[in-house]
């Protein structure tokens, strides 16, 4: 990858993060730490490696990604509007009773794949997707991005177990490894690790990386695409709240709101990363 495409896609994931910020401001509430751990991964799918069209969002030969952690809706749908999706004013309605943009993804909104908010469920939802395309030579990859402390659903387990054994490569998942979970670390809570052993345990290429590397993600795809006969899990090492430094590592932004001069410092951060990567 060359440097100035990193460049502006490490720009594109603060982007995200600000877009995000404003939208659960505005709305008074939404969940930053797991949005902001997953802004890069966004970003390079997005506005690099997935084939979209966002203005045919139900094309047939589209890739598709499932957002398993349906609650960090804000960075999906910051995405989905900075990507030509629906306009970026729609996103002042997020949570508000009449609006399409509820504090959990919905199908019912452009370049939205699957309902989720319910943890658990995507990754079986994924592999039907990623089934129906191999089974019929349709070429599309199918992501799903789950969240670390998401992955102590059983419903997981039975999804990777079957993903493995129909050897259903097109199927390319991420677990957001942010270390923490609603209410505390993952180890603290019930640890998952080490994630890699379990998934190749139940046949998947298992690749490690740094999330929030932009490079990092961009290859990792890249590999996972050109691998057949298995599905790819890429575990992807994040901080939670990445980005800014009063929201980093900090389990009360799970779901909690900033203070006013919370939000102005996480502004004015967010602006001056966004400056110092411009062109
Ligand atoms: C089945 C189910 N149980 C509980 C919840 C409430 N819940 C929402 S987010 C969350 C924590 C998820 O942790 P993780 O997957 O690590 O998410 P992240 O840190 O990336 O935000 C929980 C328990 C839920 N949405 N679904």
């Amino acid at each position: 990858m060359d440097s100035k495409t990193k460049t502006k896609l490490q720009r594109q994931a603060y982007i995200i993060r600000k877009t995000a910020l404003e939208t659960i401001k505005n709305a008074g509430s939404g969940h930053i730490g797991g949005s902001f751990s997953i802004a890069e991964i966004l970003a390079v799918l997005y506005f690099d490696r997935m084939r979209i069209d966002p203005e045919h969002p139900d094309r047939k030969d589209r890739d598709r990604l499932v957002l398993s952690k349906g609650h960090c809706s804000p960075a999906m749908y910051a995405t989905l509007s900075l990507r030509g999706f629906f306009p970026i004013e729609h996103l002042k309605t997020f949570r508000t009773i009449d609006s399409d943009l509820s504090g959990h993804v919905e199908i019912h909104v452009p370049g939205v794949d699957m309902s989720a908010g319910s943890l658990g469920q995507g990754l079986s939802v994924a592999l039907g997707m990623a089934m129906y395309g191999k089974n019929r030579e349709m070429g599309y990859y199918t992501y799903c991005i789950m969240g670390d402390g998401e992955i102590q659903e059983g419903q997981i387990w039975e999804a990777a177990m079957a993903a493995g054994y129909f050897k259903t490569d097109h199927l390319i998942a991420f677990v957001d490894n942010n270390k923490l979970q609603l209410d505390g670390s993952l180890e603290e809570v019930m640890s998952p690790y080490p994630i890699g052993d379990k998934f190749k345990a139940f046949g998947w290429n298992v690749l490690e990386i740094d999330g929030n590397e932009i490079e990092q993600i961009h290859d990792a795809i890249a590999l996972a695409q050109v691998w057949k006969g298995k599905p790819t899990v890429i575990i992807a090492d994040t901080v939670k709240g990445k980005g800014v430094s009063v929201f980093e590592n900090q389990v009360r932004f799970h779901g909690g709101k900033p203070t006013e001069s919370e939000f102005e410092t996480a502004f004015a951060e967010l602006d001056a990363k966004i400056a110092e990567l411009e062109d």
